[in-house]
């Protein structure tokens, strides 16, 4: 196990031995929650996966500098290891896809992936792509606003970086100089879409001069480099000097989803030579390198996993679903009656001068 004197790897940074082990953990765990998503969706007992498999070195590194509790994340579909970087646990990123009745996000009526938790900080996962983007900027004010000292962290793909919603929320950003983080996850595919025609510029990075703040790139596979640009963009937002725009290259070692087949779009030399930028080889390669994860040390983290993916599987699965007489909560400010034949569908309150339900017979 970590000792002060078996290596400085990070020392730089301000992270000890404890720290890298405590990252490449949280990774392992996010690699095995993931895989076991696929086997269920694939028994059928999910209806839906979006992996974060090759995105995982990134994800933690950049969070890891984060105080959970206190600053906001505005994640996206891949962000399980963001997300349980920041305090979710496997268990509620479980029920979330069982679509159980406790489930945090949304009590299992979300798309599954839609992560959030209101009381932690976290905000729901949106479904048009670059929302979140504009969500996290205004968070950021707010905490400006409000001198809460809150840094908003947000992320999304390079495919996502198009929509008009990422440059308006950038420009606002720039302009007031909020505590904000933008990180472009770009593993080059905006589902079957390459990047050499989603952009004419190689660098999303680049795109942060536009808009008056720092463009960083890491590389995914360098856990250390994406920990650096998340501490400085942490750093930078706490104290002031507004947002930076931070592009982690990465690769999507999966399909876009379950319900796609990259093989259609992929050649196999293709997804051969991206085996080796998978970021959990490379930083374990590298913690044994330093002397830090010994044979004894790996074993017990897959054994953690191993237990972590049972116990949140198990447990999540044997939660109830939702109450069905639940179904409207939250969607109506007042509950619709329940039968369509009610005479209050076709009051004033829920037909306006003109509903669905409007008497044919023009009375
Ligand atoms: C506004 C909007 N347009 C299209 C979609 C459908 N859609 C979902 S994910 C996706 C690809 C996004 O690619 P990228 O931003 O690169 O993220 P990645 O999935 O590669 O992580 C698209 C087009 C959507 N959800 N929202
Ligand atoms: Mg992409």
């Amino acid at each position: 196990m970590a000792t002060e004197t078996t290596s400085a790897l990070g020392s730089d940074l301000g992270l000890t031995p404890d720290d890298l082990i405590e990252m490449y953990t949280l990774m392992a765990i996010t690699r095995a929650v993931d895989e076991r998503m696929w086997i269920l969706n694939r028994a059928g007992k999910i209806p839906f996966v979006i992996s974060g498999q090759g995105h995982e070195g990134a994800q933690v590194a950049i969070a890891y500098g984060l105080r959970k509790g206190h600053d906001w994340m505005v994640p996206y579909y891949r962000s399980v290891a963001s997300l349980i970087t920041f305090g979710m646990s496997p268990r509620e990123i479980m029920l979330a896809q069982f679509a159980r009745g406790v489930d945090p996000s949304s009590g299992g009526r979300q798309m599954p992936g839609h992560y959030g938790i209101a009381d932690r900080n976290i905000l729901s996962v949106s479904s048009p792509v670059a929302t979140q983007v504009l969500h996290a900027t205004g968070i950021a004010y707010a905490a400006k606003l409000r001198k809460t000292g809150q840094v908003a962290i947000t992320y999304l793909g390079e495919g996502s970086s198009n929509q008009g919603d990422f440059h308006e929320a950038l420009n606002f950003a720039g302009i007031h100089k909020l505590p904000v983080i933008f990180v472009v996850e770009n593993n080059g595919y905006a589902i079957s879409v390459p990047m050499s025609l989603q952009s004419a510029v190689e660098d999303i990075a680049v795109r942060g001069a536009g808009y008056g703040m720092p463009g960083v790139i890491c590389d995914g596979v360098d856990v250390l480099a994406c920990y650096r640009a998340g501490r400085d963009a942490i750093e930078r937002a706490r104290s002031g000097e507004g947002p930076t725009l931070i592009e982690a290259k990465v690769t999507r070692m999966t399909a876009h989803s379950s319900d796609d087949q990259q093989t259609k779009y992929r050649s196999a030399d293709e997804l051969e030579s991206e085996k080796g930028r998978d970021p959990l080889p490379r930083f374990r390669d590298q913690l044994r390198e330093a002397g830090i994860l010994d044979e004894a040390a790996e074993a017990r983290i897959l054994e953690e996993s191993r237990k972590v993916v049972e116990d949140s599987t198990d447990w999540a699965e044997a939660q109830v679903d939702p109450d069905p007489a639940t179904a409207q909560l939250h969607v109506y400010a007042d509950a619709p009656p329940a039968r369509m034949d009610d005479p209050l569908w076709r009051s004033e309150r829920f037909m306006g001068d003109g509903g669905p339900l409007r008497d044919e017979s023009g009375s």
